[in-house]
């Protein structure tokens, strides 16, 4: 026998080793990376007005907030269906957590959505309302998605809404009193295809056109957020002077309703089923018949989908946000987790192997933490520049890009990173009570909703052939004095990164400037949206680098690690393949077999 000998112990229930679990503090005072972007995107004597509204959420985080998040999240109180009384009448009621209620309340209160309509610190409030839904988000079990379709509505009747609805939704969408506030769902997919909307079956037949009143019918396959007091959705419009219907998605137009009557009865709506997830539990997803559900039209007929984009756009910031925060949340505990727990006669964050494991999900998280929150940022610049400022037509131009990217490469990077926390907690990171599990769930799903990843590069593909060329130029524009100016700041210790990420670009530029094949252009999409997605995260990487230099932050030293790291990285120099037909055949025959064809 080795080692040194020792009288023996007992281990049993109640003697022996117990781990020191990890643990969780205030959210927002915790957290260095989320101060720091927001110091650098705010101006000082905002960052001091709300700073004590941060630690307020950052402390119910992990409270009453998270407390009412675990209640949603105890299986017992999953959404239920109740379709009829016993009588055999159709009541269609769900029934939800009491947790989601009070996510509710609480989310009109601290303002989660009103932040961005009432624009207290105009351009950025945005910053200011999304720093507020980062810190809830993790905790809520998913309240923010109704937040951001909310959200998302409030936006479309600001910018495409008849006065009446201004005066009716509009205020109830962006209310701080519970009592009056309204959380709005997005009906867009249906059975024939959720990327693609052309074949939607819905139908609306106009009933007033003094009124704007419409009759829709049809099926609706997804409703997350079923319990929601309204809705914005899509349908085929039959035009009242021929009776006919527009095929394509340019048949479509967007329509909204509210879920009950004045009498309380569902407006048209049966709730054929609720949706059995993989997470979201909490949620209550449905699949929907409509039945002369009244409606009115928003927007211009056969506008439907280019006029609920504007809830795409903002939605899909949302999803960024929420892996983001999930990560952050599942980091924090494998962090502190490393602290405590021995493996041999050293901590996990003593051993280099571990170490190097947190730095990519340390690293992902940053990086996506600043994708994220310039998307934010350009948001609130487009919603409250001037229209005819040059600086609102630039933001506009880089935000159509930035925001397909942000959504692809930071949900789908994300999301395995957050599974990767998981495992650094070995086989406590598995069990329920950790917490990680729940964010993993909740989290995976941002990589559909929303668009998938590959029709959001299909997105991104659009935006590149709609500019010609233009959109791209602008993104390589912007990224460039970006670098520019923070390579002023300290050009010794920035060079190296600043080399690196223009020659990325630069490549990622030529590629598309060279790829001409339809099929390569496509098939290449998701690289090149991911390409994008490393330099701007770099190059954000950067601007915080060159700030906390520039302002001597305590973080300085990792903010230049960080960005150093990132540019190193074999993904980052990697060049883009471009594929062509034969390619293509020859990975069909190997996945579909010799049969296949495209
Ligand atoms: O999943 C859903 C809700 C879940 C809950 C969300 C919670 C998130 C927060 C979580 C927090 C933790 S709702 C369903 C979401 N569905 C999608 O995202 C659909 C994915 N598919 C697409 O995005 C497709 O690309 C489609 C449906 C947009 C394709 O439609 P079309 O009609 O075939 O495409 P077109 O013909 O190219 O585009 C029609 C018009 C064009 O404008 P015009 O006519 O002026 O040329 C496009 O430029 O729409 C314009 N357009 C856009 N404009 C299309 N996409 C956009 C865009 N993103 N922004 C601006
Ligand atoms: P499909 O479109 O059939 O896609 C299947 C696969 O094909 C995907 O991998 C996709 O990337 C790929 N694909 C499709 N087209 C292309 C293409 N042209 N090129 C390359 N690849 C392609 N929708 C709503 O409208 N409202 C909601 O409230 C809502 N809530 C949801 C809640 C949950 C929990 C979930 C899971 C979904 C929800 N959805 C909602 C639906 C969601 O938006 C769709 O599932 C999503 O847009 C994908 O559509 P689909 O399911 O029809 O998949």
């Amino acid at each position: 026998m080795s080692g040194k000998q020792l009288p023996s112990t007992k281990a049993s229930s109640d003697s022996g080793f117990r781990q020191e679990p990890p643990r969780l503090g205030n959210q927002y005072d915790e957290d260095p990376v989320l101060q720091n972007i927001l110091k650098r995107l705010l101006p000082d004597t905002i960052m001091q007005e709300i700073e004590p509204d941060l630690k307020q959420l950052g402390n119910r985080a992990v409270t009453d907030i998270y407390a009412m998040g675990e209640d949603v999240e105890d299986p017992n109180n999953y959404p239920r269906l109740k379709q009829y009384d016993a009588w055999c009448r159709r009541v269609d009621e769900i029934t939800v957590a009491q947790g989601w209620k009070d996510l509710n309340d609480v989310a009109a209160q601290e303002g989660l959505v009103s932040i961005a309509y009432e624009r207290p610190y105009q351009e950025y409030s945005r910053i200011y309302q999304f720093a507020k839904s980062y810190l809830y988000s993790p905790s809520s079990a998913l309240y923010s998605c109704p937040l951001s379709m909310t959200d998302g509505a409030a936006r479309v009747i600001e910018m495409y809404g008849t006065e009446e609805m201004k005066q009716t939704f509009y205020p109830r969408l962006i209310s701080r009193d519970p009592k009056t506030f309204y959380t709005s769902g997005q009906w867009m997919t249906e059975r024939p295809g959720g990327s693609d909307v052309s074949r939607s079956e819905t139908q609306a037949e106009l009933v007033d056109a003094k009124t704007n009143t419409w009759k829709i019918s049809g099926f609706k396959w997804f409703s997350s957020a079923t319990t929601a007091d309204m809705t914005m959705l899509l349908a085929r419009t039959i035009d009242p002077a021929t009776g006919l219907v527009q095929q394509g998605s340019r048949g479509l137009s967007l329509y909204i309703a509210k879920m009950r009557k004045p009498d309380g009865q569902l407006n048209g709506v049966r709730v054929h089923r609720l949706k059995d997830k993989y997470g979201t539990k909490g949620l209550p997803t449905a699949e929907l018949e409509l039945d002369g559900m009244e409606a009115q039209m928003v927007g211009e007929p056969g506008r439907g989908v280019a006029t609920i984009a504007s809830i795409l756009n903002i939605t899909r910031i949302y999803a960024a946000i929420g892996v983001v925060c999930s990560l952050r949340r599942c980091l924090a505990i494998a962090k502190d987790f490393a602290l405590k727990r021995q493996a041999g006669n050293r901590t996990l964050d003593q051993i280099p192997l571990h170490i190097t494991t947190l730095a990519r999900l340390e690293l992902v998280f940053r990086a996506g933490a600043q994708i994220s929150f310039y998307a934010v940022q350009l948001l609130g610049r487009t919603e409250s520049l001037p229209e005819n400022d040059p600086q609102r037509k630039e933001d506009m131009e880089v935000l159509r890009l930035l925001t397909p990217v942000a959504k692809a490469f930071v949900c789908r990077i994300g999301v395995d990173a957050i599974s990767e926390t998981m495992e650094a907690l070995g086989g406590q990171g598995y069990m329920e009570e950790i917490g990680i599990g729940k964010n993993l769930r909740n989290s995976q799903v941002n990589t559909i909703w929303e668009g998938t990843t590959n029709v959001l590069a299909l997105d991104v593909l659009r935006v590149l052939q709609k500019s010609k060329g233009a959109a791209l130029e602008t993104f390589a524009q912007v990224m460039n004095k970006k670098i520019a100016t923070a390579l002023s700041t300290s050009p010794t210790l920035l060079a190296d990164a600043a080399k690196r990420i223009q020659s990325s670009m630069n490549a990622t530029c030529a590629f598309v400037a060279n790829t001409q094949d339809p099929v390569a252009v496509e098939t290449s999409m998701r690289q090149v949206t991911f390409s994008l997605g490393r330099v701007v995260a770099a190059t954000l990487l950067m601007e915080q680098a060159a700030w906390a230099i520039s302002t001597k932050n305590i973080g300085a030293e990792q903010d230049v690690l960080a960005l150093n790291q990132w540019c190193q990285d074999s993904e980052f120099t990697k060049p883009l393949v471009a594929a062509n037909v034969d390619t293509i055949l020859r990975e069909a025959k190997m996945v579909f077999g010799p049969q296949a064809k495209i």
